[in-house]
């Protein structure tokens, strides 16, 4: 047999087709995490009561005393209003361990709270379990507090405290790894290699997030904004964790070689951290559903911080806002009018059952009465990689074909607002792909009037 066309062989065997590179796909993990959707972070620690955002490692643990923290109150509040994680900052840049760490002093065993006996992280963990949502933490590798940082031994004490956190508290869904550093911090490289070993070893399923991945990258904002295109593809080279451009962390790139979606970390107050003074700038319901529509809706998942106050629980007016936001989404997408008007495996919840859709081959859906929307949604079988890269969806105005949008990518979804339109048909076409589209998922919807 020739050479070139036992290559071709080959590669029509590895790949599916003799289109070009294959797609870089999902781990079950990632796969798995892109479908939270929503998840929460919270933000605690004594800058709590020093009303920074970050601490310099000087603070006493003597300030650190939520009298009232109540984990499971927390979380019973983050399941009803539909969020699938919280992630605990386990230790922030000043270093104070919200858990009886061995390897420091400065932790809440020299704290007031329960006597120095307590584990904020334990009794999260304990708490995200007992509600069925999944359990992550924040380990900060810039610390201010501890003396070995800037020094190699500082990366064994890194390392001593992860394996803490990963083998004492149960399944850990993510490990959140920030890249952030002061510009006077000291110099050191961490072994970010050496970190995510121990992650993979001990805790298997859990995704890693640091700016550029492994497995989860940053959006390159903290405004709650993905991009408009937002590709789960990007090539790390000459990368690192805060060593990365957030244009590019924002868009993803359609030639990226590896499988690193975007995770869109905002905060429903200004600071991530809780400050009385901020008390009248929470977010409202209905403008966390707008972030929502900016992230989970632009093929990214919306990580919401919601920092417990000095009580240990979440305000009054945070709480509201997050049953608003889950009642006014649930209201949106109860009804979906393209059940019925088209393959019914587009309305079935389900990636794996999808329609492969040709470029510019329109699908119709044909809703046989005229009905009102001003929503829609679009899922791609991302088990199989990502390959819209433009599409367009229009409406029948009884006389002819009109644009409602010409948008971008899909990705895991696509969520589209556009001004009402009462019409009987839509339909759907792809302008550009990168192979035949699996198209999982439609849904087109008339939003709540609480939007
Ligand atoms: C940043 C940190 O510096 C902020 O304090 C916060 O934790 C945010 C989520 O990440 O890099």
């Amino acid at each position: 047999m020739n050479k070139i066309f036992l290559f071709l062989l080959i590669s029509l065997f590895f790949n599916g087709s003799l289109l070009g590179q294959p797609l870089p796909k999902p781990s079950a993990r990632q796969l798995a995490w892109q479908q939270l959707e929503t998840t929460a972070f919270l933000h605690f620690t004594v800058n709590t009561y020093t009303d920074k955002e970050w601490g310099d490692g000087t603070e006493s643990p003597q300030i650190f005393n939520p009298t009232q923290f109540d984990a499971r109150k927390i979380v019973k509040t983050l399941k009803e209003t539909g969020f699938k994680i919280a992630i605990i900052t386990a230790k922030h840049h000043d270093g104070f361990c919200l858990w009886p760490s061995k390897f420091t002093e400065h932790s809440v065993k020299n704290s007031p709270w329960k006597n120095g006996q307590g584990d904020i992280v334990k009794e999260i963990a304990d708490a995200c379990r007992e509600y069925g949502i999944k359990f992550g933490f924040y380990l900060s590798p810039w610390d201010q507090h501890e003396s070995s940082y800037g020094t190699n031994t500082y990366n064994d004490f890194y390392k001593n405290q992860l394996k803490e956190l990963l083998t004492n508290y149960g399944e850990v869904a993510e490990v959140w790894l920030d890249g952030a550093k002061g510009k006077n911090a000291k110099d050191m490289q961490y072994d970010f290699n050496g970190y995510w070993q121990l992650v993979r070893q001990l805790q298997p399923k859990a995704v890693l997030f640091s700016d550029v991945g492994p497995d989860v990258r940053w959006v390159g904002n903290e405004s709650g904004n993905a991009g408009q295109t937002c590709w789960s593809t990007i090539t790390t080279t000459g990368m690192a964790p805060g060593k990365a451009d957030s244009k590019y962390l924002n868009t993803g790139d359609p030639n990226g070689k590896l499988w690193i979606p975007a995770e869109t970390d905002v905060s429903i107050r200004p600071g991530w951290f809780y400050h009385a003074s901020e008390d009248n700038q929470v977010k409202t319901g209905k403008e966390l559903v707008n972030l929502y529509y900016q992230s989970v809706g632009r093929n990214s998942l919306l990580l919401l911080n919601i920092p417990p106050n000095r009580q240990g629980l979440f305000s009054e007016s945070d709480t509201k806002s997050l049953y608003d936001f889950r009642s006014i989404l649930n209201e949106t997408f109860k009804n979906n009018f393209a059940k019925g008007s088209a393959n019914a495996v587009l309305t079935d919840g389900q990636l794996k059952t999808n329609v492969t859709v040709a470029v510019n081959k329109p699908i119709e859906f044909d809703f046989k009465k005229l009905i009102t929307i001003d929503r829609a949604l679009f899922q791609e079988n991302i088990a199989e990689g990502q390959r819209v890269a433009e599409a367009r969806l229009e409406y029948w105005n009884g006389k002819t074909w009109e644009k409602v949008e010409t948008f971008t990518t899909i990705g895991y979804k696509r969520l589209l607002r556009f001004p009402e339109i009462k019409t009987s048909k839509v339909r759907f076409t792809v302008l550009q792909a990168k192979q035949p589209v699996q198209l999982a998922e439609v849904g087109f919807y008339k939003a709540s009037a609480k939007e």
